[in-house]
């Protein structure tokens, strides 16, 4: 079958996917990646705002949940005019996809006109898993994390995400599914200081997760990357002079296959399309 270019960004609060947004946008705006600017996007006003941050060398602010941005970025690739549709939204919608188990018209309407989905995950907020070989018995400090969606594990709140968005779009998983077509894109991925490769890091820091995917979509249809649309966090008066002074359009990479850095973030739109 074959799946139309609209992309949809999918990720729990915190994921990164504003500032991932904000420097594609730089990234579109520089001209040097694969991907090129058409002509001058409109109602960039979210994006540019948090583009307009890290020019200073300030973090991006939480996406407020009410916050419904949809951007429209007319872009060239491969010789072919097409329009990027950015949608930008507050996180905390996802998490009361998984929470309440419901999903509202938006939603819906995300579900079904978007072929290519990309599931932002930051694997640094994962929970370790409790491994029983190691300890005796659990330790958990209540207080340790209380963006916990429920008490169910983060790989539960992954797999039931991705099906209520199915279950939203109406695709069934008797058989193996072929559209939408997924790119699991681990974020924040300077955190992990890891050689691995994203498809050994999704194995190990949820596996049942990668198991599901592995088990319900056509092979070929799905792919794992690495993003770390920043580059290191922005907390300290060194790291916000270094972003002022060599801009932000130069930080950021991707880990494909066999962890190898690709600087042109650009490329991560046409590892989507690509499937
Ligand atoms: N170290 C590091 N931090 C990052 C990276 N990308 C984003 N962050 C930080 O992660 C936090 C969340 O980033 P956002 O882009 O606002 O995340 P979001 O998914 O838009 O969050 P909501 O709007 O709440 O849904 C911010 O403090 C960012 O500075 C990265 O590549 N590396
Ligand atoms: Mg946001």
């Amino acid at each position: 079958m074959a799946a139309n270019n609209e992309i949809l960004i999918i990720g729990p609060p915190s994921s990164g996917k504003t500032t991932f947004l904000a420097q594609l946008y730089g990234r579109l705006m520089d001209k040097k990646g694969k991907l090129q600017l058409a002509s001058a996007p409109e109602n960039i006003d979210g994006i540019k705002n948090a583009y307009d941050r890290l020019a200073v060398g300030e973090e991006t602010e939480p996406t407020a949940s009410t916050d419904n941005l949809e951007v429209k970025i007319p872009v060239i690739y491969g010789g072919q005019d097409f329009v990027l549709h950015c949608k930008d939204y507050g996180g905390e919608q996802v998490r009361d996809l998984v929470a309440l188990m419901e999903y509202d018209k938006t939603w819906i309407v995300r579900a079904k006109t978007n072929d290519r989905w990309i599931l932002f995950i930051r694997p640094s907020e994962i929970e370790h898993r409790f491994d029983l070989s190691k300890k005796g018995h659990a330790t958990k400090d209540p207080k340790e994390r209380n963006a916990t969606i429920s008490s169910t594990s983060d790989q539960s709140q992954f797999i039931e995400l991705v099906q209520v968005l199915l279950h939203a779009r109406g695709t069934g998983m008797k058989n193996p599914i072929d559209t939408p077509r997924l790119l699991i894109a681990l974020t924040c991925w300077d955190e992990l200081s890891t050689d691995s490769t994203p498809e050994e890091i999704l194995r190990q820091k949820l596996p049942l997760f990668a198991h599901f995917i592995a088990a319900n979509w056509l092979a070929g249809g799905f792919k794992i990357i690495g993003v770390s649309a920043q580059e290191f966090p922005l907390k300290t008066d060194e790291a916000r002079d270094k972003y002022l002074d060599e801009m932000p359009q130069n930080f950021g990479y991707l880990v494909l296959d066999d962890n190898p850095k690709e600087k042109d973030l650009t490329r991560l739109i046409e590892e989507v399309l690509s499937l």
